[in-house]
């Protein structure tokens, strides 16, 4: 067993803390007030490869595994949490283009999504009616000469209003997760009609949107995968997209951590900084305590995606832990800062809202329960 990060992984994760540090931190703060969507950070993440951190380089990728992918989305979240999920859907979309979609389409969209002209990715399989149960999806294509014609609605598409492709499942059969099929839509795409923004707790930074498809013709060649195939896509791709909300969930909670540990040394009360109260020291203790063991189980389950073995089980293990974890890590850091943290002066508050989707999205932290329960019992 090697608990050492290799040269590659050490490289990513450097690179993207001295970018995170000096670029992001700056305007982090900013991006969140003014729900600014960080199209500079995007060009600047994607110059230093990390769109596409787990895409082979001849498709323009950095090829540096699941590890290094999981070491840059904490680091990049550490300092924006809005910037590491448009991070985090981006290589998602990358990756599953890389690896179910033809020569053709590998070609045309993970190079475009790596370099950043692309500006992003989008995942669109949820609907306003089907959520934790994508199964029951309605939005629907219809073959039509050499075309295919979607109709239907989606529901918190991250980046939907700025993807240049998104990657969009509609019903081709029967009911059931068998009549379910994958297309890539690209922006602009005449019947593709961009939705309400939704005005969110946190990340205000991403952009998150319903879509709605009226008469969305897309071409034959639009099809990802195989037809009827796309259910299995989405969980495939989601076991993969657990990893990346793990790594952010991480990435928030060190950065509250560090802070929370920054204000006791500093601020004194009854004569001596707060870090020398036992009530201080315990939160400080449990907080690294959880965030070294959800590091262990994301790492875990990395490693096996890296290295091809099942690892649908682990990655929600990592993402139930992680997220609950880091939600506890970042409620203590603001209580750690009494007043001051409840108030924009800190990142403390911001840190509590924009961790706290992190257990709802890419599965909630029941679905990740169901998914592990249903391993365990099998
Ligand atoms: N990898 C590969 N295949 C998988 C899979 C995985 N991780 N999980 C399920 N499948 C396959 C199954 O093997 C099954 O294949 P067969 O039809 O050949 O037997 C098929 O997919 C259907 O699986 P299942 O019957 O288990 O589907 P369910 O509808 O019961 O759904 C859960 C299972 C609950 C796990 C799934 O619906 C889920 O993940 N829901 C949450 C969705 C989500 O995360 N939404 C967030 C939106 S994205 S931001």
């Amino acid at each position: 067993m090697d608990f050492e990060l290799n040269d590659t992984q050490r490289l990513v994760q450097q690179t993207a803390r001295d970018f995170a540090q000096k670029t992001i931190l700056p305007v982090a703060a900013a991006i969140d007030k003014e729900e600014r969507f960080p199209a500079d950070v995007m060009r600047g993440l994607a110059e230093l490869g990390l769109l596409a951190v787990n895409v082979p380089e001849r498709l323009g990728g950095a090829e540096a595994g699941t590890v290094s992918y999981a070491l840059a989305m904490m680091e990049v979240a550490r300092t924006c949490a809005s910037c590491a999920v448009t991070m985090a859907v981006t290589n998602m979309v990358g990756e599953v283009i890389a690896r179910f979609g033809t020569p053709a389409q590998a070609e045309k969209y993970c190079r475009g999504l790596a370099d950043g002209s692309l500006v992003a990715g989008a995942f669109a399989l949820s609907e306003p009616e089907a959520g934790s149960d994508p199964g029951s999806m309605r939005t629907s294509a219809r073959k039509v000469g050499d075309q295919w014609i979607l109709d239907g609605q989606k529901q918190w598409i991250t980046s939907g209003a700025h993807a240049g492709v998104m990657v969009v499942w509609a019903r081709t059969g029967g009911p059931g997760t068998g009549g379910i099929s994958c297309f890539l839509v690209e922006k602009g795409t005449k019947g593709l009609i961009i939705g309400k923004h939704e005005d969110k707790m946190g990340l205000r930074g991403s952009n998150t949107v319903g879509l709605a498809f009226d008469g969305c013709a897309v071409p034959e060649s639009a099809l990802l995968g195989e037809l009827g195939g796309g259910f299995k896509i989405a969980m495939m791709a989601l076991d993969g997209g657990r990893i990346g909300i793990s790594s952010q969930a991480i990435g928030i909670a060190s950065a509250a951590l560090d802070e929370a540990v920054a204000y006791a040394k500093d601020r004194k009360q009854f004569g001596k900084p707060i870090a020398e109260f036992q009530a201080m020291q315990w939160q400080i203790a449990d907080c690294r305590t959880e965030l070294d063991a959800a590091r262990l189980l994301c790492f875990r389950a990395a490693a096996l995606k890296e290295a091809g073995k099942p690892h649908a089980k682990e990655a929600s293990m990592s993402k139930v832990y992680s997220t609950e974890a880091a939600v506890r890590i970042c409620n203590r850091s603001v209580q750690i800062h009494g007043g001051y943290g409840y108030t924009r002066e800190f990142a403390a508050e911001r840190h509590l809202r924009d961790v706290r989707v992190t257990t709802i999205y890419e599965g909630t932290s029941e679905i990740q329960r169901t998914v592990i329960a249903r391993s365990v019992l099998r």
